[in-house]
């Protein structure tokens, strides 16, 4: 039966009777189905990866599942011919909150890449029933509500599998869903969620977030990384993540079973990536039930089975579980993380920046993974050469072999077929045909520099993409969009480090150029689109200096004409991928050293944004690529920062006093104007913070960005040059597609 036949056997009425939701869910059942009917990638004998994550930012799933089962066109057309507008289906499907930015969408763009690769490799997390919290403004602040997605009809399938996880005060039984990952033109894979059957939603209300952390039975799936900053939330994440690790161990464990794996063989049969050190106690656990099998040197056998990927460099971010915490949790683990640890402290007794438990009897998980996993990677060129050489030196040195880059990526098929047709046809229309198979195959795109027409063709591209966001930003938002204005975008979780503090400093900067009757030529729109963690205090007063000065933009007829800041409500998979076709600027201004790669910066790219960055992360990849000509880079070098950082030799005041114009733009933050719309004790928080602090730097780099960014929107009014500058940045593009990081990964660490 072909895929428009069976999404009729699933439309219980006449498509003329149904209404668009009963379409969307009818072309769900239908692809579930589908999916159902193909094979595995699986094959005998075979080695397999799970890829554990806490988080997996999948993003609504029916386009892409169209895409990849190669029938979206034709549904798409049919559709159309029965005056239905598969864009408007679309905009039923609520999108699963289960990842707060970079990571979880990465995790997302592996699973996608894995699948389509024919690799065995399924993904296994939680099925947090709220997701991450949603984001409401509320007098200009963020306020977390919870971000229910699971509907009675879901991409989630229920399974039989249920294990038994043991905790200090309880026993709980978990029960498994899965979610189909459809390669494109290829196998599927599985994305296991685990789940617990005594959830309880109704302890959480509209307004908050808010729940009785310690009643475990009732809440351990409800939200991703609930509110941290006390001890309950402590332990909250403790428990949640050994709920998902001894799962995900006993799963793995009944696989090998029905294989018939022999278990002092594991790592012949199994591999397993580590996302980030959240799932770290998959090590200790592994180990304890490789025990209870009498499977000897088990920690030998674990060491040669898990991988580790580090995400971060901020110390902050790198987990540290107290020990009592952990016996207060999971005492059954402690006793293998002890020797595990001890082994460690034998044969380094005089380095304790080696030990995996510490004086203070922390237990450092980032250790564990490197001392007790084959292989520890970052996430682009830079971030491994500064673990390497700084933060992760001791490893380096004694571990220097496990130690290697795998550069990110993103999916081709969500980020350019799905989120941009019309470039993808455009793509296709020059001859670079099979770029789906083989992303390099951009690079043919490079003759076009040349030809003028397909040039403005490009140019025509981007502002029918700004006039779609136009009709969704009003659509779903009540946003009036300037299609014809500059779209200079920001979209990434709140973070100082991210320093979108520093692009509300330039913000500061027109608004006192336009008032003094500096006209820009083309007007300029400001997007932003950020969560802060709700315990997160600067983030949140960032947020809500953005909305003030977005107020007192609209509000003053003198500037309003010609400049527009935009601070999307709850910004998510979706709206990126409505945000990035459209967008002229790339803003990728984090402080050189502190973006362990960024993601969002491939796929602007990819999709004829030109990068204004900083040498950090992968854009100091994208600009070797493209060349400094393609690109615009300012700010200090991550050495010198780095520095900086060594001798304690940034001093904020200092700047801020000698520095008349820096001056002005730090005490807008409380100027009449912004103090007349906003909270004082907010505003007056965030600007002693950056006088006294400023601990990411915004101050040493905000002369240079003006500088750059005011070049940049020069070079725009020169469409020709800015055309060439697109062309060149999508031709070079393909070396970020995920499924040249997924090969890497397979031929350097998987050997699936
Ligand atoms: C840790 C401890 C306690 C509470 C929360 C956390 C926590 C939660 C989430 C720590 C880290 C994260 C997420 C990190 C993340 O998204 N990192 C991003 O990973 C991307 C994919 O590799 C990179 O591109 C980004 O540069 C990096 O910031």
């Amino acid at each position: 039966m072909n895929f428009i036949e069976l999404f009729k056997t699933h439309l219980n009425t006449d498509i003329k009777d149904a209404s668009d939701h009963e379409i969307y869910y009818a072309l769900l059942e239908a692809v579930k189905e589908s999916s159902g009917q193909k094979n595995r990638n699986h094959s005998a004998n075979s080695k397999k990866l799970y890829y554990i994550s806490a988080e997996f930012l999948i993003g609504k799933l029916l386009s892409n599942n169209l895409i990849n089962l190669g029938v979206f066109d034709e549904v798409r057309s049919y559709l159309s011919e029965m005056g239905r507008d598969l864009t408007k289906i679309e905009n039923y499907e609520p999108e699963p909150s289960l990842g707060n930015g970079g990571l979880g969408r990465l995790a997302a763009c592996f699973l996608d890449s894995m699948a389509t690769l024919g690799i065995e490799g399924d993904g296994v997390g939680l099925n947090y029933h709220y997701g991450l919290f949603k984001q409401v403004f509320k007098d200009k602040k963020q306020v977390e509500t919870k971000n229910p997605w699971i509907e009675k009809i879901s991409w989630l399938i229920p399974t039989d599998v249920s294990f038994e996880v043991q905790f200090g005060k309880c026993t709980v039984k978990s029960k498994l869903f899965d979610i189909d990952v459809i390669g494109y033109n290829s196998g599927v894979n599985k994305l296991h969620l685990f789940d617990i059957e005594t959830i309880d939603e109704t302890i959480v209300d509209d307004e908050n977030i808010d729940f009785d952390k310690n009643d475990i039975m009732k809440n351990l799936t409800l939200f991703l990384y609930p509110d941290d900053s006390d001890k309950a939330g402590h332990l909250l994440r403790i428990y949640q993540q050994y709920f998902m690790v001894s799962n995900a161990a006993q799963l793995i464990l009944l696989e090998c079973k029905e294989r018939g794996v022999d278990l002092n063989k594991l790592h012949e049969h199994v591999t397993i990536q580590i996302n980030d050190t959240h799932p770290s106690m998959i090590i200790p656990e592994l180990v304890r039930l490789l025990k209870l099998h009498n499977i000897p040197n088990s920690d030998e056998i674990v060491a040669k089975t898990c991988a580790y990927t580090n995400h971060t460099i901020l110390a902050e971010a790198l987990e540290k579980w107290p020990l009592k915490y952990l016996e207060e949790v999971v005492p059954q683990l402690v006793p293998e993380i002890k020797l595990l640890a001890d082994k460690i402290a034998q044969k380094y007794p005089d380095n304790p920046a080696l030990h995996i438990i510490d004086k203070d009897n922390k237990v450092h998980m980032a250790r564990l993974d490197m001392h007790y996993g084959y292989s520890v990677n970052g996430v682009a060129a830079l971030h491994t050469e500064i673990l390497k050489k700084e933060e992760l030196k001791e490893f380096s040195n004694i571990y220097p072999d496990k130690f290697n880059n795998k550069t990110n990526g993103i999916t081709f098929r969500r980020w350019l077929l799905h989120a941009n047709p019309e470039l993808t046809a455009f793509i296709d229309k020059h001859g670079a045909g099979d770029f789906r198979q083989d992303a390099d195959n951009l690079k043919k795109l490079a003759t076009l520099e040349n030809d003028p027409a397909a040039l403005a063709d490009l140019l025509e591209i981007k502002h029918l993409k700004k006039i779609h966001l136009k009709e969704y930003l009003k659509l779903v938002a009540n946003i009036n969009l300037n299609e014809n204005s500059i779209l200079d975008i920001q979209i990434k979780r709140l973070h100082e480090y991210k320093r979108q503090q520093m692009n509300l400093l330039y913000i500061f900067h027109k608004y006192f150029e336009i008032k003094n009757g500096k006209i820009p030529k083309t007007p300029i729109t400001t997007i932003f689109g950020a969560k802060a963690a709700p315990a997160y205090k600067t983030a949140k007063d960032i947020i809500h200096a953005i909305l003030c000065i977005s107020d007192v933009i609209k509000n003053d007829p003198e500037v309003a004409p010609y400049l527009n800041v935009i601070m999307i409500e709850n910004y998510n998979v979706t709206f990126a991928e409505k945000l990035i076709p459209a967008c002229d600027i790339s803003e990728q201004i984090s402080l050189a050293s502190k973006e362990a790669s960024g993601t969002g910066n491939m796929k602007f790219m990819l999709n004829g944004a030109i990068t204004l960055g900083t040498q950090d992360g992968a854009n100091v990849e994208i600009a070797d690529l493209v060349g400094p000509e393609n690109i615009y880079i300012f700010g200090k070098h991550s050495d010198e920062v780095i520095q900086l950082y060594k001798d304690n030799n940034y001093r904020a005041a200092d700047i801020y006093i000698n520095d008349e114009y820096i001056r002005k733009l730090v005490d807008f933050i409380i100027s009449p104007q912004m103090l007349r719309t906003g909270n004082v004790d907010m505003l007056l928080e965030l600007h002693s913070e950056i006088i006294r602090k400023d601990y990411f730097m915004a101050l040493l780099d905000v002369h240079d960005y003006i500088a750059v960014k005011e070049q940049m929107l020069a070079d725009y009014e020169n469409r020709e040059m800015w055309s060439k500058m697109m062309i060149r940045n999508i031709k070079e593009a393909g070396f970020f597609s995920s499924d040249r990081t997924i090969a890497e990964y397979n031929k350097d660490i998987w050997h699936i």
